[in-house]
């Protein structure tokens, strides 16, 4: 953490230029912490880095849909992992409201829905297909299920909304919320053994893509609205009648007043971004490694200086940005070259 540490007040004053801003408040920053391991390590690795720029930080346990009510009053100063699919109606319900707002994409695209490993694809060939899957519903039956398919869906907080969707698409699922994302881990370890055809609820970016092969089951197409309107989606009359998005945003959420409060974690935090495979390697270590949030996220920004300090310098071209400007990330990077450049020029004027 030192070495990191020293690197990085490096890197800050070499951007000391770029940024001259009003000095952050000593109050801490409110960080959330929510019940998947990407998040609350990536909510380390952040508040670490907001540390070692000098900032007080203090992390606290919320909902995932709750806290963006949080975040809008200002009780939280942050969400550093808002995902489409599972919390992009709260996000879009504070954000009408007013007090928070868009701090910018990941470039991580996501992706949430009912998933199986591959060796299920053996006792029911027609996967991906929802209606295949749902005419092998009887292999996936349990005791608790009787002669329905059993669907283990995420825990009730990420509001997935698999009832409902059995409902709508007339599936002989029964569906059954996990108590927590290390339930579907055991679940899957259990399956493995003897290869039992299994259907969960999982997600991309995930410690477990990298541990077992396994595909996202085809719903009908994602159409927006199709949470909102019930004409959306094949079945006129019900909501949820669709998957997920298959390349669904990871964004940032900040406090509207965080940026007078603390302007410099507030560009710290605009800049923060980071891509799938980052992602799944935070999850991986507190998931498969089983090191504790702290140290997974002191291991991670270790293993990522040269990343990090270009991320926080803004050389890490963000999604959104690119799309807006209709720019190649290549046109991006050339571009704050020159504006480097020109600063850079600028500077020597002035002390000259
Ligand atoms: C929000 N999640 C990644 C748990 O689906």
């Amino acid at each position: 953490m030192k070495t990191f540490t020293t690197i990085l007040a490096a890197g800050a004053m070499a951007a000391l230029p770029f940024a001259v801003l009003a000095e952050d408040s000593s109050d801490p920053i409110v960080i959330p912490i929510h019940n998947w391991s990407s998040q609350i390590v990536m909510s380390n690795v952040v508040g670490q880095i907001l540390e070692s720029q000098g900032n007080n930080v203090e992390y606290v346990t919320t909902d995932s849909q709750a806290v963006y009510e949080s975040v809008r009053l200002g009780d939280v100063t942050m969400e550093l992992e808002v995902w489409e699919g599972a919390f992009g109606a709260s996000y879009r319900e504070a954000l009408e409201k007013g007090g928070l707002h868009d701090a910018g994409d990941h470039n991580a695209v996501t992706r949430e829905d009912w998933w199986y490993p591959m060796w299920t694809k053996e006792a029911c060939p027609g996967l991906p297909d929802w209606k295949a899957l749902n005419e092998c519903a009887a292999i996936f039956a349990t005791p608790e299920t009787g002669d329905k398919g059993r669907y283990l869906d995420g825990p009730v907080d990420w509001l997935k909304h698999g009832q409902e969707r059995v409902a709508a698409l007339d599936m002989d699922f029964v569906v059954v919320n996990a108590g927590s994302a290390a339930a579907l881990w055991a679940e899957i370890g259990a399956a493995e053994e003897d290869k039992t055809p299994l259907v969960v609820f999982n997600w991309t970016p995930n410690f477990a893509e990298a541990v077992w092969e396994g595909e996202f089951v085809e719903f009908p197409a994602w159409e927006d609205g199709c949470d909102k309107d019930p004409a959306v989606g094949p079945n006129p009359d019900e909501l949820y009648d669709c998957g997920n998005p298959p390349d669904g945003y990871l964004k940032k959420a900040a406090w509207d007043g965080m940026k007078d409060k603390w302007p410099s974690a507030y560009e710290t935090l605009t800049n923060v971004n980071f891509t799938n495979a980052q992602i799944a390697e935070m999850a991986r270590l507190v998931d498969v490694d089983e090191l504790e949030p702290e140290e997974a996220a002191e291991e991670w920004l270790a293993a990522n200086q040269d990343y990090v300090t270009a991320m926080l310098a803004g050389d890490v071209p963000q999604k959104a940005m690119a799309m807006d400007a209709g720019m190649s990330e290549e046109d991006i990077r050339m571009e704050l070259e020159a504006i480097r450049t020109r600063i850079g020029e600028l500077m020597e004027m002035v002390d000259g």
